[in-house]
């Protein structure tokens, strides 16, 4: 009787192992036509790579599992390629140097729906048009290649690369013999300025070498992924008027991990500074939700397509604009107050290196930034254009040049005004006036509003973090302690506690532990009670956006 009932359990048992196995040798041999395969697909990688790895513990981004190893210091040489990279690029060198010039695989960050778009066979070809000054060779290498591999031939037109005047010895001859060595010159066509002209022109210079019918500007630090071209050209061709951008994903810049970015659209803020905003409540409830492209007031500047002869019907850029900075904005508004839209794709994923810092100044130092700002803030901006100016009483003298030009092109297309755009575009933007409103509603609701005796206004935080000496474990810390009033600043390790944890406020101050503010009266920088009027206590930093 048991051997009976053991030998029935038996046959069960091998049945079953059977019929799995048989079906798992047909899933794994299917290819990934269809969403519900494309999870499957992605196991087999995993497998592979658990076979490769073998006694390794199992990771869940495969793509990024091989960057572990990258950082390794093994000489001298390295420890110098790694610190002087982060002083010349803002990023790990010696990670980007081994990566190498193409990644082959990144984790597809887009949602499972955008897999199983079929796109239309007829669309526009692009013209890629990326510029660069001082790019860290093996970045700029991933960008163009990344590009040349993951675009169906039919719809690339062209690469055209402009080195905005570089300064590093042999980075144009570096460039030039890897295009050669490669076989790349028929589609790349590399191009260098006369001087230094800045992103701005020097974009605009490569904008007018080229023949393609849609345009799409990339920094000269990205990898674009899976199927990123499609969804983008799909709706200029579907309207010519749209200027789309992609998902911009995160390259981590120590390690070159591939994250990624969630869905949000872009805003501003009175400082003129570019920001992103959450998508309005209950805009993503169901799955197809994640797959609609997202009407956004701005874009970041760096990654997007537009139709080539819309772009130069629209006034293209600003050319009066300087180096870097503020050209986002000025496009972002004009494009809507002129009648066309933006939007962001979120089935198209390109990622970005965001740096540690910008590695490179302007020529004579000029705050190019500001002065951009005043251009667009004067041409577009209206009467709002004192909310900008009000933050930035400094700047009330700067020159800003000729604008005469843009303002007669905004005539002549007949643009909407700012107060529209506002109106229309961006509802959810708070005036100045608002914001003070709102404060004062919020504190009348307050029963007993608890003030610190050195505290007479709301501080308005906006900010939080460390004032970490690039490329080192050093952050500034109070010599005395943070409670006290006169203590100088020196360097410690970095511990992110009470002693090294600054707040930026709405006012450019910068106050330790939320207590007391960051002073330069006496000569040395200390810390102090913060008073309501003191310039020593007003603090710049040119690049808020940690890029
Ligand atoms: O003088 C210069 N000449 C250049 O050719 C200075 C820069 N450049 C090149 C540079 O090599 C790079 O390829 O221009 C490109 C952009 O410069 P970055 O990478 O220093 O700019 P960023 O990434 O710090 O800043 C963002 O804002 C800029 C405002 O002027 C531009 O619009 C950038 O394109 C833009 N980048 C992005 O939008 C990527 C996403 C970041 C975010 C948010
Ligand atoms: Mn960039």
């Amino acid at each position: 009787m048991n051997g009976y009932k053991f030998f029935l359990f038996g046959c069960l048992f091998t049945s079953l192992t059977w019929s799995l196995s048989l079906f798992m040798y047909w899933k794994l041999n299917t290819k990934p036509d269809s969403y519900s395969q494309v999870k499957l697909y992605r196991r087999e990688n995993t497998f592979e790579y658990v076979k490769k790895q073998k006694s390794k513990y199992f990771k869940s981004h495969v793509d990024n599992s091989d960057l572990e190893d990258l950082g390794i210091i093994k000489t001298d040489e390295d420890l110098v390629i790694r610190d002087k990279g982060y002083i010349d690029h803002g990023f790990n060198a010696l990670v980007s140097q081994r990566l190498g010039n193409y990644r082959k695989s990144l984790p597809d960050t887009r949602h499972k729906l955008c897999s199983v778009i079929q796109y239309d066979q007829n669309l526009p070809t692009a013209s890629i048009v990326i510029c660069f000054y001082n790019e860290h060779p093996q970045a700029l290498f991933r960008t163009i290649q990344s590009v040349i591999r993951r675009t169906p031939k039919e719809l690339l037109h062209e690469v055209i690369l402009i080195n905005d005047y570089s300064d590093k010895p042999n980075l144009h001859e570096i460039v030039e013999q890897y295009l050669k060595d490669e076989k790349l010159l028929k589609v790349v066509n590399l191009k260098k300025t006369n001087k230094r002209e800045g992103l701005i022109r020097a974009r605009l210079f490569g904008a007018n070498l080229a023949t393609g019918q849609v345009l799409i500007f990339l920094d000269s630090h990205v990898e674009v992924n899976i199927d990123w071209i499609q969804p983008l050209l799909t709706r200029i061709h579907n309207n010519r008027t749209q200027i789309i951008a992609p998902i911009i994903d995160i390259i981590q810049p120590d390690t070159f991990e591939y994250k990624s970015s969630p869905l949000v659209r872009g805003g501003f803020n009175w400082g003129l500074n570019f920001k992103w905003d959450s998508l309005p409540k209950g805009t993503l409830t169901t799955d197809k939700d994640f797959v609609k492209p997202i009407k956004t007031p701005t874009i970041a500047g760096g990654l997007f397509a537009v139709n080539r002869d819309y772009f130069n019907e629209i006034g293209q850029y600003d050319s009066g604009m300087n180096i870097w900075g503020g050209e986002n904005l000025e496009l972002s508004f004009r494009v809507w107050m002129c009648g066309g839209s933006l939007y962001i794709e979120p089935c198209s994923r390109v990622g970005h290196v965001f740096r540690k810092h910008r590695p490179y100044s302007a020529p004579n130092h000029e705050d190019t930034m500001a002065r951009n700002s005043l251009r667009l803030a004067n041409v577009w901006m209206d009467d709002f254009k004192k909310f900008f100016i009000s933050k930035r009483m400094d700047l009330l003298r700067l020159d800003y040049g000729d604008i005469s030009e843009r303002k007669a092109l905004r005539t002549k297309l007949g643009c909407k005004n700012f107060n529209w755009y506002l109106e229309n575009v961006y509802p959810e933007m708070l005036l100045p006036t608002d914001e003070a409103d709102q404060l004062s509603k919020k504190l009348e609701n307050v029963e007993k509003p608890v003030f610190q005796p050195w505290n007479k206004r709301v501080r308005n935080y906006i900010a939080k973090f460390l004032l970490n000496l690039s490329g080192t474990n050093l952050c500034i810390h109070p010599s005395k302690g943070h409670q006290i009033k006169h203590s100088g600043l020196v360097l410690r390790s970095c511990i992110r506690n009470k002693e090294q944890i600054w707040y930026e406020t709405d006012k450019e101050e910068l106050v330790l532990s939320k207590l007391l503010c960051l002073d330069s009266g006496s000569g040395k920088p200390a810390i102090e009670k913060c008073s309501e009027t003191g310039s020593s206590q007003r603090w710049k930093h040119s690049d808020d956006k940690g890029t």
